[in-house]
């Protein structure tokens, strides 16, 4: 075999953030940039002899390129065998499940997730370890410090391994195993809900829409919502990868989903609305539920799911535990509470949960930006999320608003919102966070209106099974009456500064809790803005998105 050794200078920018390294497609497409991160993987990796890899990705415009490099450098650092998903597809959760169903050293994940992609868009890589879950920080900083010192990679000359076909291909001493990226993870979903009750519930009429926003989970739906459960035909849109998502913004929320929020509040077309509506994002692993003129927030999804989560055979016996993402709303909590099992608060990113899983601490994760998850696999999974709530929604048998309305009656309702200021200059995001911080030591005991500051701090975690120590994960003000507002700059974007708003209000009181949550929350917001002279620091009237 031709092994090459192959000079390179390091690059100092290649610190991966919340989720993976992710850049625009020219800065990847830089010579040597790729494989220099990919070789300090495989340094830190130190793979035994042999071992096998997992290798797909989203999709999105420079995956067919990035598979074939990294196959040949896989082959030329002694990888034994790749399991490559076909057309080098995979789910994030798929890429997960096949990890762990055979038992691999770990695998390669190619996506900038809800970034948006095509040559002037964004591509991202990530390591996963044997857990199926992404890497954690230990690793991640190892594979950061050693892109920053390499001078060489290796990689063998080899014609391109065909991949479009399910097959096994010979790339020097290493197998390339060519398969099918839905079986496994279809199996596995049909392994934790009850599709028999889902397959009923849609032949008696009940609608749904699946919105696969021209990314990766289409395949998936169309087997698993179309053909396994017998939705119609036209009940996912959207549902062909392009490698440029439509030039759409591949991201699961009220704005970026805007085809499907139509669909879903019946403004789209003179019938009905669906019964049902979610969608996807780039990596398949977010999700955004909908009801009929209604918008589940993944806050109180989470929490929805923990409450009923016995329904779904999978989890029959009960969950062990929740994780939540500290600016994920306490909603999760109160139904921990009553379930008499424990409530875990992380740091943002799914890198923080798989330590909780493999302990058998938590069985439900979440996050409020449209994650969530449990232990069937390492990573949130949004089709996993869609199954649950028809597998829900087959067993309950009311509207989803229903649903919602019955759970904050019980519990009371977390009323939460997400407002993100999307590129920002750096400098001007810096200094908003600047200026909540130099006032945090101050607020506590101060009243705003009807509120009291409790405390203010920048959160930290202590990971309870490793002890490893996590910190700057976001200011976070807290009231007296657990009320909060959190500032957080985001780690996954690619061009100047994302900052993240987040408000949460609890409303005890039935009559009030159907009130518009961003009404509900308008003192907080006016705080928040009187805090961090947000506003007018940015010269921004209103938020990019609003959730
Ligand atoms: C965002 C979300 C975070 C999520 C991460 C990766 O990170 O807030 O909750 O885990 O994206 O999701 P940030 O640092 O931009 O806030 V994905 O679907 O992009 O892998
Ligand atoms: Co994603």
């Amino acid at each position: 075999m031709n092994i090459h050794t192959v000079a390179t200078t390091p690059f100092a920018d290649q610190k991966p953030g919340t989720s993976g390294l992710r850049k625009k497609v020219a800065v990847f497409q830089t010579p040597h940039y790729l494989e220099n991160f990919v070789q300090a993987v495989f340094d830190c990796v130190a793979a035994p002899p042999g071992s096998t890899l997992v290798l797909g990705g989203d999709g999105r415009y420079y995956n067919r390129e990035a598979i074939q490099v990294i196959l040949r450098m896989a082959a030329a650092n002694g990888i034994g065998r790749v399991l490559v998903g076909q057309g080098g597809i995979l789910s994030t959760p798929a890429a997960s499940c096949v990890i762990r169903k055979y038992q691999c050293l770990g695998g390669i994940i190619l996506s900038a997730s809800h970034n948006p992609g095509g040559p002037a868009g964004d591509f991202g890589i990530k390591y996963n370890t044997g857990n199926g879950g992404p890497a954690p920080e230990k690793i991640t900083d190892a594979i950061y410090a050693r892109s920053r010192e390499l001078g060489s990679y290796r990689i063998v000359a080899a014609p391109d391994v065909p991949i479009d076909r399910p097959g096994t291909h010979a790339l020097g001493a290493m197998q390339v195993e060519v398969i099918d990226p839905v079986a496994d993870y279809a199996e596995l979903m049909e392994a934790l809900f009850d599709f028999a009750a889902i397959r009923e519930m849609l032949a008696g009429g009940f609608r749904l829409c699946f919105d696969a926003m021209h990314a990766v989970t289409g395949p998936y739906a169309h087997e698993i919502l179309e053909r396994r459960l017998g939705a119609p035909a036209g009940s996912v849109i959207n549902g062909v990868p392009l490698a440029d998502f439509g030039g759409g913004h591949p991201d699961p929320n009220l704005t970026y989903a805007g085809q499907l929020v139509a669909i879903m509040y019946g403004t789209a077309t003179a019938t009905p609305a669906p019964d049902f509506g979610a969608a996807s994002d780039g990596d398949g692993d977010r999700n955004m539920i909908l009801g009929r003129n209604f918008f589940v927030t993944p806050s109180d999804s989470l929490a929805v799911i923990a409450a009923n989560a016995t329904l779904a055979p999978g989890y029959a016996q009960g969950i062990a535990g929740i994780a939540r993402s500290m600016p994920t709303s306490a909603a999760a909590d109160r139904v921990a509470e009553k379930l008499g099992v424990p409530c875990y608060e992380t740091p943002t990113g799914w890198k923080f949960f798989g330590n909780l899983m493999d302990a058998g601490k938590v069985t439900l994760c979440g996050e409020e930006s449209f994650g969530t998850g449990s232990s069937h696999v390492r990573e949130k999974d949004g089709l996993w999320a869609v199954l649950f709530w028809l597998n829900i929604l087959a067993r309950r048998r009311m509207p989803v608003e229903e649903i919602l309305h019955r759970h904050w009656a019980e519990y009371g309702r977390n009323v939460y919102s997400r407002h993100d200021y999307e590129g920002l200059p750096l400098d001007i995001a810096n200094g908003i966070m600047a200026q909540v911080r130099e006032r945090c030591g101050d607020l506590s005991g101060r009243r705003f209106g009807d509120y009291t500051v409790k405390f203010c701090d920048d959160f930290s975690y202590t990971d309870p099974i490793d002890g490893s120590l996590s910190t700057g994960q976001g200011l976070r003000i807290v009231f007296d009456d657990g009320s909060r507002i959190v500032f957080r700059l985001s780690g996954t974007g690619t061009e100047g500064a994302t900052l993240r708003l987040y408000l949460e209000a609890y409303e005890a009181d039935p009559a009030r809790q159907q009130v518009d949550a961003q009404l509900s929350l308008a003192a907080l917001i006016a705080i928040a803005d009187e805090i961090s002279q947000l506003r007018q620091r940015s010269g921004r009237e209103r938020p990019t998105v609003i959730t």
